[in-house]
């Protein structure tokens, strides 16, 4: 079971961005940061991109193995350069209650370093989540099966592994859109997850969700999904909740063998008990009659919409696996994806990301 502590007012949230990837969503959430309670740790073998990140502290892991350029897509590397600055590592870990992760699968030193961080983690009773790509097949076979052994040792240490795959942008922004605009994109998104967690962690709820009631969904077995839909009206409400179930970037994920739910809804006035009843109907009605559902409301003034709903559904089922992504799908769904995402702005419709194998009980 998770070290846990009783209220969110001294709660510290670590965000580690890690390897390039994590470095470059970092300073998206740098620039947008709200909590004094989340600190933001840059870890990279590559001195350069450290120095263009922004961040509370930057930490160069393997100086004497790679002299500060670079894992050069090896995991190997990435390892035993985190393995070399354990201590430095343990440190952090040990001053976060929550440690949110960020990093790109696919290279040398998000995908060697992160399973490490998040062995140590797990070693510290530490709960740890991530937020990882998955390479676009462009990329090559090279990268991808690097990014699919790393995925699986990820998912073998850290409570949770909420992958985005940077195909389904090509899937929803079509062909055309620049690669700079679509990892703006996909950073953008990763971002969103990670303010939704903070915010749901930090800030005091009119119904509080806390990390005990977090560490609870968190330790259903299973594989585990996370949405977010946000609406300005609250008689979009229902419309946000099944964008955030329905998102075209991610594959699907059947909830009805759920059994542990966290809703969050964020608003920046009261929302009506009506509302509220129906949200957690709805999502109730699509999970296991026996679950645990818990849900959270906040006030919080300073969101960029009106409402914000953020579901977190563990011990679900993966109707397919990542390898297939959009493989699987008739022409007409792919189109009637494309059709939604023409729509709508992906950053006001944000994820309903697939969220691999948390962590098994007690750990
Ligand atoms: N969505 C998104 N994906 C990225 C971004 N940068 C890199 N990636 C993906 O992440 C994978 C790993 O790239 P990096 O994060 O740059 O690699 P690294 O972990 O720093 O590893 P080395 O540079 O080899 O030490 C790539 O194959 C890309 O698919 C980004 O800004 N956004
Ligand atoms: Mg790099």
């Amino acid at each position: 079971m998770f070290q846990l502590i009783q209220q969110n007012d001294g709660l510290s949230i670590g965000v580690f961005g890690i390897g390039g990837c994590g470095c470059n969503t970092l300073n998206s959430i740098f620039e947008q940061r709200e909590s004094e309670q989340a600190h933001l740790y840059s870890v990279n073998t590559d001195k350069v991109v450290l120095e263009h990140t922004q961040s509370d502290e930057a930490v160069l892991i393997g100086a004497e193995l790679t002299h500060g350029y670079g894992a050069g897509a090896d995991p190997k590397v990435g390892l035993q350069a985190a393995e070399e600055s354990k201590e430095q590592l343990l440190t952090l870990i040990n001053g976060c209650d929550i440690i949110l992760c960020a990093t790109g699968l696919g290279g040398g030193t998000g995908t060697g370093a992160s399973p490490y961080i998040a062995q140590l983690a797990s070693e510290q009773g530490k709960p740890i989540i991530f937020v990882a790509t998955l390479p676009f097949s462009s990329e090559g076979e090279f990268r991808s099966n690097i990014a699919q052994t790393g995925l699986n040792e990820l998912k073998e240490h850290a409570n949770a592994v909420i992958t985005l795959p940077n195909d389904q942008l090509i899937e929803v922004l079509g062909n055309d859109i620049g690669l700079f605009d679509a990892f703006k994109h996909s950073n953008q998104i990763l971002h969103s997850l990670i303010k939704s967690l903070i915010d749901m962690l930090c800030f005091q709820g009119l119904i509080n969700v806390d990390l005990n009631d977090f560490a609870k969904i968190m330790d259903c077995q299973g594989d585990a999904v996370l949405g977010v839909g946000k609406c300005n009206e609250e008689s979009e409400l229902t419309t946000a909740l099944d964008g955030a179930l329905n998102n075209p970037l991610v594959n699907q994920v059947d909830m009805s063998s759920s059994t542990g739910v966290i809703i969050q809804v964020n608003c920046k006035d009261e929302i009506s008990l009506g509302s509220y009843n129906l949200i957690t109907d709805t999502v109730r009605q699509q999970v296991s009659p026996n679950a645990l559902v818990i849900c959270g409301v906040s006030k919080i003034e300073s969101l960029a919409t009106n409402y914000e709903l953020l579901v977190i559904a563990t011990d679900a089922s993966s109707k397919m696996v990542i390898d297939d992504l959009g493989k699987d799908k008739k022409p007409e769904e792919k189109k009637s994806n494309k059709a939604k995402s023409e729509s709508t702005d992906i950053f006001d419709i944000p994820a309903f990301i697939r969220n691999q194998a948390p962590a098994p009980c007690g750990k």
